[in-house]
């Protein structure tokens, strides 16, 4: 079966009609062969500004229908989730190119989320407050915000749309969601099992969950609306120098998670064997293709040796191939730019006295497939290309020898997302992680910087673009705040002993 049939009939399966994805003008592509898997007919601005009408109405119904009873259908879409792990994990693996097991796990992630979300739909809480005045009471409340906007990209094609619409919806919000353009057959499929969990829910408001299918001008559409109260983008800096501004210009509200440029610290005292492991998976898997993938790891020079080495050897040895039917550790980059990019990287870096290990392309699966063996590079200091994030599987190794500026160091980059140390010392872990150590949305001990729990908060700092996803208290995002304070006395005191007798 080629994959473009295989392709067709997981969609099938999984409810997609086939005019979604057949005979339209929009390719899509597999990274695994380079083959066109789908042929789709692309919305219009005119069809987005439509769907933003649409949810403007759902939202005035859906908001008055009660918390937990909105988590009933969350609970319904991780059910209907949990029915179609298996079809929607390998069509993840067919679209983005990921290992069997690594779509799944994204699949799994969009359950998990789902799980977390019915249990706060009954813990929306706000505070009581003491007020200073007698004879009255204070609160806030929690209402649903508005319509949410979620843009995705293409490396976690399902799982961040499930993030943003499994927390929207049980704060009351309709959900809009743009996906990358190179990743438009998982999104279908992922709106088809919804539409199941709507089915069974009952009655729905239209226009509750949408999908835009089609280029970034779609994705405008949401961003210059002024019904669209949130924004929730994922994607590159450089994206969100574009969303952030525009979207702050008319006091609407966003949560971007953007470029990360993570890095590990690897100390004297550290188990070099878990070391290992947490780097490798942490700097190669999904071919370093994660916003949280590891790119700079600062090796202590007392271990350096007994480190790098291994690393290098690990980075030569890795498993390179078909996604879908070897036990592949690395499948493909997602497309011909992106090995590109790679490439001008590895330049940039050999010019900057770089020594690089591996980084060459691997001849596997086709003409348009751009499967690349992982590049560890040696550098002589945090400069050039170590300073931006490249989307491929490079890792930038260097020495250090001072822990205060390591750390410096470490911080001494545009972005904010992930980190980790590796030690087993008790004062370098808590220097890393206190007010004087990373400076990033998560900092981690003895993992490596990738593989984010959803119960978490997730997000980074500075140019990460400062928003929190998914677990914690990252729902307050999705909802506004009333303060309320009630007056049950006969009187009318006034707040800091304001006196006005008329
Ligand atoms: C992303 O790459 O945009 O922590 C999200 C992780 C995953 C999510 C990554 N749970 O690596």
């Amino acid at each position: 079966m080629t994959l473009r049939d295989e392709t067709k009939s997981l969609l099938l399966r999984l409810g997609v009609a086939p005019d979604r994805f057949e005979g339209g003008a929009m390719a899509s592509f597999s990274p695994v062969s380079g083959a066109q898997v789908g042929a789709l007919t692309p919305d219009t601005a005119e069809g987005a500004a439509a769907a933003v009408e649409r949810a403007a109405t759902a939202f005035r119904a859906w908001r008055m229908v009660p918390a937990p009873r909105r988590g009933e259908l969350v609970r319904l879409l991780g059910e209907e989730l949990r029915a179609a792990k298996a079809d929607l994990g390998r069509l993840v693996s067919i679209e983005a190119g990921k290992s069997p097991s690594e779509g799944l796990g994204e699949v799994q992630e969009m359950i998990d989320i789902c799980d977390f979300a019915v249990g706060l739909s009954r813990q929306l809480y706000g505070l009581t407050i003491a007020t200073e005045r007698p004879g009255h009471r204070m609160m806030e409340t929690w209402h649903p915000l508005g319509p949410v906007g979620v843009i995705t990209a293409f490396n976690f094609p399902v799982a961040v749309w499930a993030w943003n619409a499994a927390l929207a919806l049980v704060c009351g919000d309709p959900v809009l969601w743009k996906p990358s353009e190179k990743t438009p057959l998982t999104a279908l499929a992922s709106m088809a099992v919804f539409a199941r969990a709507a089915a069974r829910f009952g009655a729905l408001p239209e226009g509750l969950a949408q999908v835009l299918i089609g280029g970034p001008e779609l994705g405008e559409v949401l961003v210059e609306s002024p019904k669209v109260a949130l924004i929730s983008a994922t994607g590159s800096t450089r994206m969100g120098r574009i969303v952030g501004p525009r979207v702050a210009a008319r006091f609407g509200r966003s949560i971007l998670e953007l470029g990360g440029n993570n890095a590990g610290v690897v100390c004297a005292s550290a188990d070099l064997d878990m070391a290992l492991r947490a780097v490798a998976f942490g700097a190669m898997g999904t071919a370093g293709q994660r916003c949280t993938t590891m790119r700079r790891l600062f090796v202590h020079e007392s271990v350096y040796d007994a480190l790098v080495p291994r690393l290098v050897r690990a980075y030569a040895s890795v498993s390179i191939g078909n996604p879908l039917e070897t036990n592949a550790l690395v499948g493909p980059l997602i497309d011909r730019a992106a090995y590109e990019a790679m490439q001008a990287a590895l330049t940039a870096a050999r010019a900057a006295g770089g020594t690089v290990h591996g980084g060459s392309r691997v001849e596997f699966g086709g003409e348009g497939a751009y499967y690349v063996r992982p590049a560890l590079v040696e550098m002589p200091a945090q400069t050039g290309p170590v300073l931006e994030e490249t989307f491929a599987p490079i890792l930038y190794v260097m020495r250090w020898s001072a822990f205060d500026a390591v750390i410096e160091d470490h911080n001494a980059v545009g972005a904010g997302l992930s980190s980790s140390i590796f030690t087993l010392d008790l004062r370098e872990m808590e220097q890393f992680l206190s007010a004087a150590g990373s400076d990033c949305g998560i900092a981690n001990v003895n993992i490596g910087t990738s593989g984010a729990e959803i119960g978490g908060a997730f997000g980074g700092e500075k140019e990460t673009g400062g928003g929190r996803e998914s677990g914690s208290d990252a729902w307050k995002g999705y909802m506004r705040r009333a303060t309320n304070t009630i007056n049950y006395s006969r009187e009318l005191p006034l707040a800091q002993g304001v006196v006005f007798d008329i």
